[in-house]
């Protein structure tokens, strides 16, 4: 997306488009499935349509291998609508921010109300195995850049819904919450970067959610952030980290990670 576009008028345009092709009036709930999540949201539901993002206004197609790039609606009860997007546009891309939030700001448009934004990332505490999904309670933003442009106050205090929280904990009472760092990247952090990360309050690290996250602020939606642990962050296990690591750890998180998407389709 050119920066010289208005952001706003793609979405809706982009949204236009998306209901048309899922033919459905609207969404009520959108989900970003990241690194490590696809596979568990696979059956949950009545899958009404699917549609590749690269062909709606404004998206353009991912370029990791495995990341997706598809938008696919599901019918929940009393005749609700959820949009899973697989695959996300990252900053490291080097797109630009607008292209980072097109998806959450397209959800938005067709009317979703509530965004649930995954990923998978390093955690900062040892309790947290590789494979456990951790609730994200706050972030910080350290890529130095911002979706909003001009004076957009935007009120951060609870992003990450409390209420939506308490509903994921009451669906699986074992998680924890953590507050999630997110870098430029895309290369990994260095031990040091990760120890930073660490003394200012931050507990996971990765390269998405929080971009995304303001600007679903921005446009009044309700957010709930989950991230997967899949690897102890840099310089925190004594071992390198390796993308065959992450896959893994997602293969084996799915069940859990499956009954908790399930259960928050029902309530949310
Ligand atoms: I999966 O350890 C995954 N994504 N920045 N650091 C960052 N991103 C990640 C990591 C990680 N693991």
């Amino acid at each position: 997306m050119s920066e010289h576009t208005d952001p706003a008028a793609v979405a809706r345009e982009a949204a236009t488009a998306l209901t048309a092709r899922l033919g459905v009036g609207r969404l009520d709930v959108a989900l970003v499935l990241g690194s490590g999540w696809s596979q568990a949201a696979e059956g949950l539901g009545e899958v009404i349509a699917e549609c590749p993002l690269g062909e709606l206004p404004g998206f353009s197609a991912p370029v990791v291998a495995g990341h997706g790039g598809v938008v696919r609606a599901l019918r929940l009860p009393g005749e609700r609508v959820a949009a899973l997007f697989t695959g996300r546009t990252h900053f490291y891309e080097g797109k630009g921010a607008a292209a980072v939030v097109h998806g959450v700001r397209t959800a938005a448009a067709a009317g979703a109300t509530r965004l649930v934004l995954t990923n998978g990332c390093g955690g900062l505490d040892p309790a947290w195995r590789p494979g456990t999904p951790v609730l994200i309670a706050d972030h910080i933003n350290l890529t130095g850049a911002t979706p909003l442009h001009g004076p957009t106050f935007v009120d951060l205090t609870d992003a990450y819904s409390p209420a939506l929280r308490a509903l994921a904990r009451g669906i699986d009472p074992s998680l924890d919450e953590g507050v999630y760092v997110q870098f430029r990247g895309p290369q990994y952090e260095t031990p040091a970067e990760v120890r930073m990360a660490g003394i200012l309050g931050g507990s996971l690290v990765g390269m998405s959610t929080a971009l995304e996250c303001i600007a679903a602020r921005e446009a009044g939606l309700e957010v709930l952030g989950i991230s997967l642990v899949t690897n102890a962050a840099a310089g925190m296990s004594g071992e390198p980290l390796s993308h065959a690591e992450v896959l893994e750890a997602g293969r084996a998180a799915v069940p859990r990670l499956r009954r908790l998407l399930a259960g928050l389709l029902e309530v949310l």
